[in-house]
């Protein structure tokens, strides 16, 4: 190699030293374990409000912003729209209604329940009945205040057992069992039956609900929406257009959260802006305020659950039923698929003999309850942790020996059919308990309990499995674009959505390791319809599993012709060439040919410095009328311990501390994905003890502000928090034996509604069973009111 050459290519190389310099990160150290206190470089922009949201995106020429008008009752057949007044409060307003959707007004996926706006009848408080633009967001909110809407009143039904009882279902119900419950439970010792309710949770997503949508050419549309499904937004889009698929192009770029809320459901949004925007000849935006995102949008599905279940004599678990009561609301939407989740975490990490699950998708004028951060599992868990609580009660028993002699074991078969491998349940529980000191920390409770009258403690404490993959097989797929540019940097696209979950940071770890360059030569776009089609959207846990391991069989494709073109150059072997960290290796010695040479070489000689990765999850399969078989690739194991302070004269709550053992693989990202558990684990929290998603009796939603429905804070979050990892272990079906971390920490959030009940009962004196949540403070009050003495009374001694 010349001299001058190496000069110019010093010099080129240049940006990406600066790249480096910018992130920190060294040119020659280590990828891929940055240590917790690191800085991401993916979120620098975040920090210095640099990402362009919907709302941020400077608008195309000419933009109009809409409206919705929502209804304001919760079932209604519309007579008449009135459109005079609102069209007569400035030339630039437009009403948009169902009869002016130029292709079919349908945008129901699972089932076709759903139009994009009604023809005849609303089915829900706050449901969007007309569009409305104008050139500016006030103008249009104000022109559809003022549509006027003549209709008439319909009987409602919000409560899903009412809806159960009249027949009203989504689907049929669906029942998945083994064994035999009713003989299992003749022979049982003990035999407990409950009730278990568990509330909805409002996604509170930053960035509410939008899309900018803009005519292309006068044929094609282009829509830049908030979306976690590109694809389905595509299809919905290009269905009420009457379009083809490839003549709408659908645009994400990075979500201000979403959390199951935008798996589905922007579709509606960037559907709206379509049509407005095809019937205008303009672009437009639609950007819901919060008011308008919280009535109109779905939530997690209410549950109100019957339960029985029964031990022998040791407290070996023989038997477990229920029948869950979801309540679906108006449409279908991903009801059926949160369901079978439901269905499919019925036991928790417990080994159960004889199951017979049934689910009930209730239809009720309430919003379409949709995915939610863990899909239907986490009311499942709820219900088999109160079943485990009201047991113990019985039989006056621990309710962690409880729990720990039952926890799925290496090589067990669920009730479903799939034999569990590389189980980690009771190692996570183990680690757990030897950690906090269980024995002496309960001594510790006891003790604080025996001398202090006015304030109790409680312990919480839940084991996780939960398992990973689309429960919908065909979902279990993904696919991936990689370029390698002439100057070295590489750029990779996925379908998966940068939502703050810092997906996009583990996709360039992966796509880096791969190739083997530094990271900071490693831009991840963002996701259209173009670059990657028929995308899944990014949910179920698999954002990183699923497109990290395309972005890998694409980079591999790559590296593979880069190593036979090293070694061609090199006059070497293929076996004897490395890529490592940017630097070409021969026989493990640095060799005389840089990244970038290697890659102009490649350019020069004409060949392919792209490559498209495909990947579909193997070993699954599912027998949905035996309702047996291998729906989930693995699980994700773990286990937590929540300890609370209830104050008996105030009747509220306080996290004291959580400790957490999880089973988080080879982590690609450790910092990252600690976020993800501590941030699942506060809305796991808030979804036990906080959030409380109400609705009137006439189905007016009551919680439709910030000021009616309290998140979790700092405040709210215990100072005190604890999480360990597992050892690495092996985990063939995901990038680098990762494992996936969205939402199985959400369910360690349950822990803490048993340690304010554990708390309570230690008020009370009694072993209460009562699983009604959120545990907010008035329920708190109303249990505590059970106390056969009054706190404030001088004690006798
Ligand atoms: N979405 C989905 C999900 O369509 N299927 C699933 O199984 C799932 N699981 C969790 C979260 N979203
Ligand atoms: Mo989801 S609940 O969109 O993984």
């Amino acid at each position: 190699m010349k001299e001058a050459d190496m000069k110019v290519d010093k010099k080129s190389m240049a940006f990406l030293d600066e790249a480096d310099a910018r992130s920190g990160t060294a040119h020659h150290e280590a990828i891929s374990m940055p240590d917790a206190a690191s800085v991401i470089p993916e979120s620098l922009p975040n920090v210095l409000g640099q990402t362009q949201y919907i709302d941020d995106i400077p608008r195309p020429a000419g933009c109009l912003q809409a409206a919705v008008r929502l209804s304001d009752s919760a079932h209604a057949r519309i007579l008449a729209i009135h459109t005079e007044e609102a069209l007569s409060l400035d030339p630039s307003v437009r009403v948009i209604l169902a009869k002016d959707i130029p292709g079919t007004n349908q945008i129901g996926f699972n089932k076709p329940d759903e139009p994009l706006l009604p023809e005849e009848e609303w089915e829900y408080w706050g449901q969007p009945i007309a569009i409305v633009v104008a050139k500016t967001r006030s103008l249009a909110r104000k022109a559809a205040g003022l549509l006027r809407v003549e209709s008439e009143e319909l009987p409602a039904v919000i409560d899903p057992r009412e809806a159960a009882a009249k027949g009203d279902f989504i689907f049929p119900p669906r029942t998945i069992a083994c064994g035999n419950v009713e003989e299992a439970f003749a022979k049982c010792a003990y035999v407990v039956e409950g009730r278990v309710d568990s509330g909805g949770q409002e996604h509170v997503y930053l960035e509410t609900q939008g899309a900018i949508a803009q005519v292309i050419d006068g044929r094609r549309m282009h829509v830049i929406s908030s979306t976690q499904g590109p694809t389905g937004v595509q299809r919905a889009v290009a269905q009420v257009l009457g379009l083809p698929m490839n003549m709408v192009e659908v645009e994400a770029r990075r979500l201000g959260g979403a959390f199951g809320g935008k798996e589905d459901q922007a579709a509606n949004w960037a559907s709206m802006a379509a049509v407005a925007s095809w019937v205008c000849g303009k672009p437009v935006e639609l950007y819901l305020n919060r008011k308008d995102d919280m009535r109109a949008t779905g939530k997690r599905h209410p549950y109100t659950t019957d339960f029985r279940i029964g031990a022998d004599a040791d407290g070996k678990l023989l038997a477990f039923e229920a029948d869950y009561y979801q309540n679906s609301g108006s449409t279908c939407d991903l009801s059926a698929a949160i369901l079978a989740r439901t269905l499919l975490h019925a036991t928790g990490a417990y080994q159960i003999p004889n199951v017979r699950v049934t689910g009930y998708m209730c239809h009720t004028n309430l919003p379409s309850f949709t995915a939610f951060r863990g899909f239907g599992a986490p009311q499942a868990f709820f219900v088999i942790e109160a079943a485990m609580d009201a047991l113990a009660q019985k039989m006056g028993t621990e309710v962690v020996e409880l729990k720990r002699r039952n926890l799925f074991r290496e090589g067990d078969r669920t009730y479903y059919g799939m034999t569990l491998e590389r189980v980690r349940a009771s190692e996570s529980v183990e680690r757990l308990l030897a950690k906090v000191d269980y024995p002496a920390l309960s001594q510790r409770i006891k003790t604080f309990n025996a001398t202090h009258r006015l304030q109790k403690k409680g312990l919480g404490f839940i084991p996780v499995a939960f398992g990973i993959s689309f429960t919908k097989l065909q979902m279990n797929q993904a696919g991936a674009l990689v370029h390698v540019y002439t100057d070295g940097s590489v750029v990779v696209s996925t379908g998966a959505i940068e939502m703050g979950q810092q997906v996009a940071r583990k996709i360039a770890l992966v796509t880096a390791r791969t190739l083997g360059v530094p990271v900071s030569y490693v831009t991840v776009q963002r996701t259209t319809t173009l670059t990657v089609a028929n995308t899944v959207p990014t949910a179920a846990s698999t954002g990183a599993d699923l497109n990290g391991m395309a972005a890998k069989i694409a980079c591999q494709e790559i590296r593979g012709r880069l190593v036979q073109k090293a070694a061609d150059l090199l006059k070497a072997a293929p076996e004897e060439i490395d890529i490592r960290e940017g630097i070409i290796l021969c026989d493990g010695k640095p060799a005389s040919l840089t990244w970038k040479q290697l890659v102009e070489a490649m350019h020069a000689a004409r060949q392919d410095l792209s490559a498209h990765g495909f990947y579909a999850t193997p070993f699954l399969e599912y027998d949905m009328k035996a309702e047996r078989g291998r729906p989930f690739a693995y699980h994700v194991y773990g286990a937590a311990l929540v300890e609370a302070t209830v104050d008996i004269l105030r009747s509220t709550s306080t996290l004291d501390s959580v400790s957490i053992v999880h089973d988080i693989g080879d982590s690609i990202d450790p910092a990252v994905d600690r976020g993800q558990i501590e941030g699942a684990l506060a809305q796991g929290l808030g979804w036990s003890l906080l959030e409380d998603l109400r609705f009137g009796p006439d189905g007016k939603p009551l919680s439709d502000t910030l000021s009616t429905y309290k998140v979790p804070d700092v405040t709210f979050m215990p100072e005190n928090i604890d999480i360990e990892f597992l050892p690495p272990i092996e985990n063939p079906t995901a990038p680098y034996n990762s494992k996936a971390v969205g939402e199985p920490p959400l369910q360690y959030g349950i822990a803490g509604y048993f340690a304010v009940l554990d708390a309570i009962r230690a008020a009370i004196g009694k072993p209460i069973v009562y699983y009604n949540l959120p545990l907010i403070p008035e329920k708190i009050s109303d249990l505590l009111a059970e106390m056969g003495s009054d706190p404030l009374e001088p004690q006798a001694h």
